[in-house]
């Protein structure tokens, strides 16, 4: 099964994905864990990446592309996988649909997390508490919130002219959040 998990930033795409994960027996991809790798790692495209990942803006979709295919080539993924923050421009959603394409592993339902901005904000204040992400500072939070409703949102209005896409309301405790992906994905998976 192949999944895409699209949402703004806070809005539990990495929270639900890892749980799904264990649920289904797929791989969780999440491209903002494989960039943030890469930095922690300290190599070459670490450090081009961590600039722009703590300005708020978009990795460069090359960079990203090329990660995502080395990351879907892995033994792990031969059975399907859930994409954790990819796409997240138009641009990524024609290159994801020809490497599924490429690989004979059609995507089955992209899900939609709505959660009110408010909310989205008081999240991720919560987590720079807890967690110290450079990147969940306000300012950058904003920038991340601008490039969401510019770039992101596009794609998902692409799975629902394709009937790909699924909204699942993102408000609330984890365990009734993830209850209705499971209903979304038996529904439409
Ligand atoms: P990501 O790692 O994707 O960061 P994110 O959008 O904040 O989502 P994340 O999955 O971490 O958070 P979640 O909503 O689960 O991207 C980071 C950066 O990497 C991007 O800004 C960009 O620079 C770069 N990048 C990544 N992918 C890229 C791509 N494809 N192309 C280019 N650049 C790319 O959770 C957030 C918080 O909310 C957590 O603290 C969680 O505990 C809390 N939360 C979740 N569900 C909740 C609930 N139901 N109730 C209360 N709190 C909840």
């Amino acid at each position: 099964m192949r999944i895409v998990v699209l949402g703004a930033p806070g809005s539990g795409k990495g929270t639900q994905a890892a749980r799904l994960k264990n649920e289904l027996g797929i791989a969780h991809i999440s491209t903002g864990d494989l960039l943030r790798g890469q930095v922690a790692a300290r190599t070459p495209l670490g450090l081009k990446a961590r600039e722009v990942m703590e300005a708020g803006r978009l990795v460069s979709d090359e960079i990203v592309l090329g990660m995502l295919e080395e990351r879907v080539s892995q033994p792990d993924a031969s059975k399907g996988f859930i994409l954790d923050g990819y796409p997240r421009n138009v641009a990524q959603c024609v290159a994801l649909e020809a490497l599924l394409a490429r690989i004979g592993q059609p995507l089955d339902v992209a899900i939609l997390l709505h959660v009110p901005e408010e909310m989205l904000v008081a999240r991720l204040a919560g987590r720079a508490a807890a967690e110290g992400r450079t990147d969940d500072n306000p300012e950058t939070v904003r920038q991340r919130l601008h490039v969401y409703e510019q770039q992101t949102a596009p794609v998902a209005e692409h799975f629902r002219e394709i009937d790909a896409l699924v909204e699942v309301d993102g408000v609330g405790p984890f365990d009734e959040v993830y209850a209705r992906i499971l209903r979304a994905i038996e529904h439409n998976g």
